[in-house]
């Protein structure tokens, strides 16, 4: 066996599966097989991890295929369904998979994509191929990694067939009827010795697929999760207007939409697409989101930095030659206040940097931008001044709050309010003084402040009470924010500062912890403190350091046996198992529910078949011990750590909670758990 990590190296290699001196086929496949071997072997080089974001990712995989299909101008329709068995199915109507014998390798071309890796890859920059996900590593990935695959191509009046585990084909390519429609259908079922999850969440596939529908205008991606009876479609005639409508749909806007389209050939013949979109609303923040090749740049990169720098001068350009009033000198950040924008570029060879891979590398694409941005904008505004004039007096506005708040954040500095050497009154520091060991609970609200003083092990724990509800930052501007008296004390409290000036390595804690009740009105605060992290300490999220904790709902107690129940299906799952013990040691069953009240602090409990359940009412109800043992010792506690993961998906719950209208926000409420991912502590 060869040294494997030698043939892999996903990003920059091009795997020469066609050239001529590999056209045996039994040697061909010998090498097939140990590519789809390395790939079972080391599945997270591939698909980045084996947990849940790696099995989606196998949805991505053979979905890209169809989007390509669909970018190269044969496919309308795309099909994804999440299978009672398990499985999923992806089907399109583009050509099909060729599947005459390969030019080089005799087999059937199918059997070459599906069983080769890199096969359905990029062979030269002209290629139509430009989607394909973080890893672009193709079906065959895909293929090793399910336990049964499926393929069926209908293409040049017939139907084809073949089957494969684990890669391999369980039988050749056959012809199986006649067909007068194009296209392909691939069911996988994803091999659960290698994933740690093998469960589809259709929530998490539709979100995907909903942003591809936006990015890919007109392609009617149709979701379906047949275990539970859903049903989605996608379809955006407007594409990326109809995306930034729908991100900004909590919002008042103050423009139409401005989309801009243009394309760059270079020397060598290789394409770069640019297309843009972007509108103001009534709101301070700024919020791009920016994809390359349908992959979202979490971590931004040229071509975000070509388009902001377009923005700026265009705008000012037009200030200074048209409207021509202005005393004010006009910066960048005067233009983004309340912006919202989505960037798609289309490269034939990206390269990604950064700290989660998510960031563009390619010089060129800035000047590519901003020479498209500059031309198409200044076109814009020329012909539509309405719009431009909404956009300047915005950016007047947003230059006079921020010279302002320059002068009032001066004097806060003067006043030493945000210098970390004094810490707020009302935070329980811990004694240790290894930030990365020590952890800081935010809890709402001054009793369960109390418990959670008493409960922690002072060591390592801090404990920061707020009192009510804090400051909606969304809808202020930065001096507001820094007056309020609970975000001053958790900007002093973590010590990093805030916005630009943002320093990780000031953190005075490994682990930020929000706690709050599991009501509507916690949940609320969790919310707002989240927004604030997000606009102010993002790169705290991306670190991995903002965590939720997780209280108890229900208090089971039988006898001297005390268990909690973190959701329902937790209660009843240890009500049954109590009742059995019942069973096994004769227990009289007390089957009628009496309502009792036991206890201090706790809600109602009631007595059912002997077990006394109560339900907390919220975290002040909980004795400091209980709340050690059940929600901050971190030998038995649940943490969910906070992730920006989809970005776009985050945005849009802040922009829909935070917002200005009230409408979208009753839909959403239920769903907000989504950019929060589960942790095993
Ligand atoms: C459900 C997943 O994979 N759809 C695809 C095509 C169409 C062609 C193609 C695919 C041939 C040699 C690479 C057809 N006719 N859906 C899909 N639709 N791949 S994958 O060609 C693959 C190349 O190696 C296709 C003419 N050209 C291309």
């Amino acid at each position: 066996m060869e040294d494997i990590t030698e043939i892999i190296d996903i990003d920059n290699s091009e795997f020469e599966v066609f050239t001529p001196d590999e056209d045996n086929y039994s040697e061909g496949s010998i090498k097939v097989l140990e590519g789809l071997e390395a790939v079972r072997k080391r599945p997270a080089m591939y698909i980045g991890d084996i947990g849940e974001r790696g099995l989606h990712h196998l949805i991505q995989e053979v979905v890209d295929n169809s989007i390509d299909e669909a970018l190269a101008g044969f496919c309308k329709n795309i099909i994804v369904k999440l299978h009672k068995d398990g499985g999923c199915s992806v089907q399109d109507d583009g050509r099909g998979i060729p599947t005459g014998p390969h030019p080089v390798k005799q087999i059937s071309t199918l059997e070459v994509v599906m069983c080769t890796l890199h096969a359905g890859g990029k062979f030269d920059k002209n290629s139509y191929k430009v989607s394909g996900g973080l890893h672009g590593v193709g079906v065959s990935c895909v293929n090793a990694l399910s336990s049964f695959v499926e393929v069926i191509v209908e293409r040049e009046g017939k139907k084809y067939r073949q089957t494969y585990s684990e890669g391999i084909p369980t039988i050749s390519v056959q012809e199986i009827g006649d067909s007068e429609r194009t296209g392909t259908y691939v069911y996988f079922r994803p091999d659960a010795t290698i994933f740690k999850t093998v469960e589809f969440k259709f929530q998490r596939t539709a979100d995907r697929l909903r942003e591809l529908a936006f990015l890919n205008q007109a392609i009617t991606i149709t979701t379906i999760d047949e275990r539970e009876g859903y049903e989605e479609v996608f379809h955006y005639q407007g594409g990326l207007r109809d995306f930034v409508e729908y991100v900004d749909s909590g919002e008042k806007t103050l423009t139409k939409p401005v989309y801009i389209a243009g394309e760059d050939v270079n020397e060598a013949g290789s394409r770069t697409q640019v297309e843009i979109c972007f509108q103001y609303n009534s709101n301070y923040s700024e919020n791009v989101l920016s994809y390359v090749n349908n992959i979202n740049t979490i971590e931004g990169g040229t071509h975000v930095s070509g388009f902001r720098s377009a923005l700026t001068r265009t705008l000012n350009n037009y200030v200074n030659n048209v409207v021509k009033k202005n005393k004010l000198q006009l910066t960048g950040d005067d233009f983004r206040e309340g912006l919202t924008a989505i960037i798609s570029v289309k490269v034939p060879e990206p390269q990604f940097e950064g700290q989660t891979k998510t960031k563009l590398g390619n010089g060129e694409i800035e000047g590519i931008v901003r020479a498209i941005v500059n031309d198409k904008l200044t076109q814009f505004l020329d012909s539509n001044p309405n719009d431009a004039k909404k956009i300047v007096e915005k950016a007047l506005l947003a230059a006079e709050a921020r010279i302002e708040s320059r002068k009032k954040k001066e004097l806060i500095r003067r006043k030493g309010a945000l210098e970390s050497s004094t810490l707020p009154g009302k935070l329980a520091d811990c004694s240790m003084n290894t930030p990365e060991d020590c952890e800081i609970y935010i809890v709402e609200g001054d009793s369960a402040g109390g418990s959670a003083k008493q409960g922690r092990d002072r060591r390592f724990q801090a404990i920061l009470p707020l009192k009510g509800k804090i400051l909606n930052v969304q809808k202020a501007r930065v001096h507001k924010m820094l007056e309020n008296d609970e975000v001053k004390a958790i900007f002093t409290a973590l010590g990093t500062s805030y916005g630009e000036d943002f320093d990780i390595t000031k953190l005075r804690y490994g682990k930020v912890i929000l706690m709050a009740d599991a009501d509507v009105d916690g949940s609320h605060i969790r919310t707002l403190l989240m927004t604030l992290f997000f606009n102010y300490m993002k790169e705290l999220i991306l670190n991995g350091n903002l965590y939720i904790a997780q209280p108890p709902l229900y208090k089971l107690k039988k006898g001297k046996t005390e268990l909690y129940a973190f959701n329902d299906a937790e209660r009843d799952e240890i009500i049954e198992r109590l009742r059995k013990d019942n069973v096994k040691t004769k227990t009289v069953v007390v089957v009628d529910e009496e309502q009792i009240n036991e206890g201090e602090g706790e809600e109602i409990s009631v007595r059912r078949d002997g077990i006394i359940i109560s339900r907390f009412k919220g975290l002040g109800e909980m004795n400091p011990e209980q709340l050690w043992s059940t929600t901050m010792n971190p030998d038995t506690r649940t943490l969910l750590q906070v992730s920006i993961g989809e970005a776009a998906q985050a945005t849009l719950v802040f922009q829909t909670l935070m917002g200005d209208k009230v409408e979208p926000r009753r839909d959403f409420i239920e769903k907000n758990a989504q950019y929060v991912k589960n942790l095993d502590v």
